[in-house]
């Protein structure tokens, strides 16, 4: 039986991947931080069969510790600081963990292997954050780098650092520059989410409008569910690398809106929509789209649902938790 460790299991893509991993015979090792940590049943619930292991980013020995329970085939470093807005009101806390968090994650896995890593595959969850004021559109591995926010600069970090380890020390180490990714298990900070949900609310007669920032920013979103199944693809080949994982299609958050609220009957939403400066961003990446070529003839990877099917998805997933919840009151 394979294992995998995974750290970030109780966040939106650990779970996928959870998910996916068990149902192609892993024996899973999930890391998860603090105490009495509320998301533990809801991995438990997805993932059967998961062996939880405490431990954190910011401390090396957790993470040696988790590496010598787990004995790792797989490691999957999924965990961060990941929300870009938060990234600048808590910069250093985002660098110790989205950016030094990697190379902890690293040495553990060198420290813990006695410096053989010969036996170990690493993927990072690296992100189109890094491209950021974008150098060429569409963006693929060779774009040139440009982050914008603190965020940015620590996945840009743990990017090279991953690249270095392979380097150095011939470790089987992928990166995987993620775009934007989506489900109905997206945190509610996220556009997407705060979206969706807010239409849900809206259409139940919860809540009046939504707060947002700036309308005008495009992304390439695809489903969260798809976008694990490139990770795992990644740590399968014969050589390790970096691959970028996108739909290649972009939309703006104006469009994202008049798909969510087309979905409730609401083809008007002007009315249901406020600007709030809190939401704009020091520095904002005004449109982000993804060449995934070779993720798709290397990995035989490409996405199965679009944008629209996947915002219906999580307005219809809110719609009915809503409702549900509505009704217990
Ligand atoms: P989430 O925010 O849903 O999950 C983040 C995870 O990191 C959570 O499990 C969280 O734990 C964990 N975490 C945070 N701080 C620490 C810490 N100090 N020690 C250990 N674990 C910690 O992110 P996603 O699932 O959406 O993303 C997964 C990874 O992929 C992240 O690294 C993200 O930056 C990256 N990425 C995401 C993309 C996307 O569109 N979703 C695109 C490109 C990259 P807890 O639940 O306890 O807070
Ligand atoms: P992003 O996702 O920053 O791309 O990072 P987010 O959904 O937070 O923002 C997308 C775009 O929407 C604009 N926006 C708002 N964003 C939020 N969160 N809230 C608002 O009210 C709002 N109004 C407008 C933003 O300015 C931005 O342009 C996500 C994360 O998952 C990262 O971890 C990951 O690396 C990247 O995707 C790829």
């Amino acid at each position: 039986m394979p294992r995998a460790l995974i750290t970030g299991i109780t966040g939106q893509d650990g779970l996928y991947l959870g998910e996916l991993l068990v149902g192609r015979g892993y024996e899973v090792f999930g890391l998860v931080r603090g105490q009495s940590n509320p998301k533990v049943a809801t991995v438990e619930r997805l993932v059967p069969g998961v062996v939880l292991l405490e431990g954190d980013l910011t401390d090396l020995p957790s993470l040696i510790g988790a590496v010598e329970i787990s004995q790792p085939d797989e490691v999957y470093n999924l965990g961060a600081i990941s929300f870009v807005g938060l990234s600048w009101k808590q910069a250093e806390l985002t660098g110790e963990t989205t950016g030094m968090g990697v190379l902890r994650v690293l040495e553990a896995l060198r420290i813990a292997g006695g410096n053989d890593l010969s036996r170990v595959r690493f993927y990072q969850a690296s992100s189109s954050e890094m491209f950021g004021k974008v150098r060429e559109t569409p963006q693929r591995e060779t774009t040139p780098f440009h982050p914008r926010s603190p965020y940015g600069v620590a996945k840009t970090f743990g990017h090279y650092l991953t690249v270095n380890y392979r380097e150095s020390y011939g470790l089987f180490a992928c990166s995987g520059m993620l775009f934007n990714h989506e489900s109905p298990r997206r945190g509610i900070e996220f556009v997407t989410r705060k979206i969706s949900r807010a239409v849900a609310r809206i259409s139940l007669g919860l809540q009046d409008s939504v707060s947002l920032g700036n309308l005008e920013s495009r992304r390439d979103w695809g489903f969260a569910g798809d976008y694990v199944d490139a990770m795992w693809r990644m740590l399968q080949q014969d050589t390790p690398d970096d691959f970028v994982v996108a739909t290649g299609e972009t939309h703006s958050i104006r469009e994202l809106l008049d798909v969510a609220f087309a979905r409730v009957g609401i083809e008007d939403w002007s009315g249901y929509v406020r600007s709030d400066p809190r939401f704009f961003r020091p520095a904002e990446v005004d449109v982000l789209v993804g060449d995934a070529s070779k993720a798709r003839e290397v990995l035989g990877w490409k996405p199965r649902v679009g944008f629209h099917e996947l915002v219906e998805m999580m307005v219809d997933a809110d719609l009915a938790t809503e409702a549900a919840a509505a009704d217990r009151h």
